[in-house]
Order: structure tokens, then sequence, then C-alpha cells
């Protein structure tokens, strides 16, 4: 139920920021990180998202990337992902920041997203740090190596205990601290600092909007809340911003 605070909001706002998280792509298909369905029931994320682990068994890390890179190639966006493109058209000032590293939101048609954890397409160098995109390996073959300098490549996203890029973050904060109106999509709102970014949201005065399909870890912070699916719930507010302007 949307209320009549945010249907006026969504009227006028000028300034809008966005976090998702990976329930955004739960309707792709793609699998989410915690809870009942998440990836990480099977998986054990601290056990594999650090560097640690890495280091100590870089084929099984591997092997867990290439698998979540092909569920993700072999899906698409979904209407959540095009909502926001929406907005990105319709709000002047407009920023979609993301936790997620699957590249959903650009394949939609978002032209700027702040992507804080980075992209599962990209890989760089442990020793030589170049860039090195798209690159495939599978237990039994050779893990894969630098053109440049044959050390070992990574995955360029963000594992605990590494720093989130500063200057993404800081536009994302920024973004937070100007918006009048502030949603938080389809994360559990569990691992900092994007989870603050919301809170920062509320002390600077933005009207805070939670979408998701369960409570989280700040639900109890926000100005509203509204429990569903992102894929059902985005496009309806698109509708109300498309409506004011045609007035
Ligand atoms: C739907 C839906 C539908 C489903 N519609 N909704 C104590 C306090 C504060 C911080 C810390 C602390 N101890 C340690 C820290 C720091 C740590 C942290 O936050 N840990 C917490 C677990 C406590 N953070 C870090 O280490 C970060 N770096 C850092 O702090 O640097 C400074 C530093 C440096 C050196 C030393 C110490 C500090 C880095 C965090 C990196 C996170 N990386 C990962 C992996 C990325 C790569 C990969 O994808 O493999 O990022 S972890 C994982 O969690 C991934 C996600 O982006 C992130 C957030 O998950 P998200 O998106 O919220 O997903 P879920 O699954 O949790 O939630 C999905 C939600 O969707 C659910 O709520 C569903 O209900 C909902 N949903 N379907 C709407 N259809
Ligand atoms: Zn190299």
């Amino acid at each position: 139920m949307i209320s009549s605070a945010l249907r006026a909001l969504l009227q006028r706002v000028e300034s809008l920021c966005v976090l998702t998280g990976a329930g955004i792509s739960a309707e792709s298909g793609v699998p989410t990180f915690r809870g009942a369905e998440g990836l990480w029931s099977k998986f054990k994320p601290q056990e594999l998202a650090n560097f640690e682990a890495f280091k100590r068994n870089p084929e099984l890390i591997w092997e867990w990337y290439n698998y979540r890179k092909k569920i993700i190639r072999e899906t698409g966006p979904n209407p959540a992902h095009y909502a926001l493109v929406r907005f990105e058209e319709l709000v002047t000032d407009f920023t979609l920041v993301t936790q997620n590293v699957d590249n959903l939101h650009f394949r939609a048609g978002s032209k700027k997203v702040l992507e804080l954890h980075g992209n599962i397409e990209r890989n760089f160098c442990l020793d030589c740090r170049k860039d090195a995109d798209n690159v495939d390996v599978s237990v039994d073959k050779k893990l894969p190596q630098c053109s440049f300098c044959g050390g070992l490549l990574r995955p360029a996203v963000v594992w605990f205990g590494e720093m989130l890029p500063a200057e993404i973050f800081e536009q994302a904060a920024e973004a937070a601290r100007r918006c009048q109106l502030f949603l938080t999509i389809g994360t559990s709102a569990a691992v900092y600092p994007a989870a603050g970014l919301p809170l920062m949201a509320l002390q600077h005065g933005a009207y805070v909007v939670e979408i998701n399909t369960e409570k989280t870890d700040i639900s109890h912070l926000v100005n509203e809340i509204l429990s569903g699916k992102a894929g059902e719930i985005l496009p309806e507010l698109v509708k109300i911003i498309e409506e004011s302007k045609q007035k």
C-alpha cells in the first residue's frame, strides 16, 4: 500500500537516490545471498567472499564465480531494473547505487550506476593489478592468468575486509545526503558501509522507503515499508511519476 505522503512526494520529487541489493535480481532468477533461498545457505558467504579464502583455494572461488556468471548471462533484467531506467529519465537528480555485481542495471539500460562492490564481469591481476575482463575458468582447467605478467587473476569484486572504491562510495554518500527520497530495494541491509546509506539519508531529512519481501535490520528505522516484490512495486512508483508529468 503506497501512502498518500509517498504519492505526493513522488509527484514532485526532484532528487531521488536508490540503493539496490540482491533482491532486485531475484525475479530474474539470480539467487540472493541470505535467507532461505539464499545462495549462501549452500555456499557459506564468510568462507568464500574474502581474500584469505581465495588464497587458500582459488579453484573453488573461481568455480563459485563462474557458476554465478553462467546464471547471470543466461538471464536478463526484470521489470524492477527497467523501472529504475525510467526513474533516471524522469527525475532530474537521480542516483542509482548498487551492491550487486551482476551487471543487470547496465544491461537494462541504466546509464549511470554506482557499483559499490564491483562487477562480476571484470577481473584484475594480483601481481601487476592490470584489468583482464571476461575470463572464464573451470575447475579442470588451469587458473586464469594475466596475459601481461602471468600472475593470478581474481574477480574485480569487493570481498569482506576490503575497501569499497572510495570515490564511488563518496558519490553515493553525497547523493544519500542531498536526496529528498531514498529507496532501499531488495537488500537485507546487513553489510556495511552500504547499509549505512539509508541511515545517512534519514539523518539528512530524506523520506526513506524500504521495498522488500521480508523485514530487514533497518525496517524499524525507515519512514515507510512497501512489502512485496520489487518487480511489482517499482513499476507502480514509476506510473505515479509519469502521471504527474502528464498533468
Ligand atoms: C526481495 C525480493 C524481491 C528477495 N523483491 N526484495 C560490524 C559492524 C559493521 C561492519 C562490520 C562489522 N564487522 C565487519 C564489518 C565490515 C563488513 C560487514 O559489513 N560485515 C557485516 C556482515 C557485519 N564489511 C566489509 O568488510 C566491507 N568493507 C569494509 O567495511 O571496508 C572497511 C574495512 C577494511 C578493512 C578491514 C575492516 C573494514 C566490504 C563488504 C563487501 C561485501 N561483499 C559482498 C560480496 C561481493 C562479491 C560477490 O557478489 O561475490 O557483497 S558480501 C554480499 O553481501 C555482497 C552483497 O552485495 C552484500 C549485500 O547483500 P544484499 O544485496 O543485501 O543481499 P541479501 O541476500 O543479504 O538480501 C537480499 C534481500 O532481498 C533480502 O532482504 C530479501 O528479503 C530481499 N528480496 N527477493 C524485493 N523479489
Ligand atoms: Zn599481471
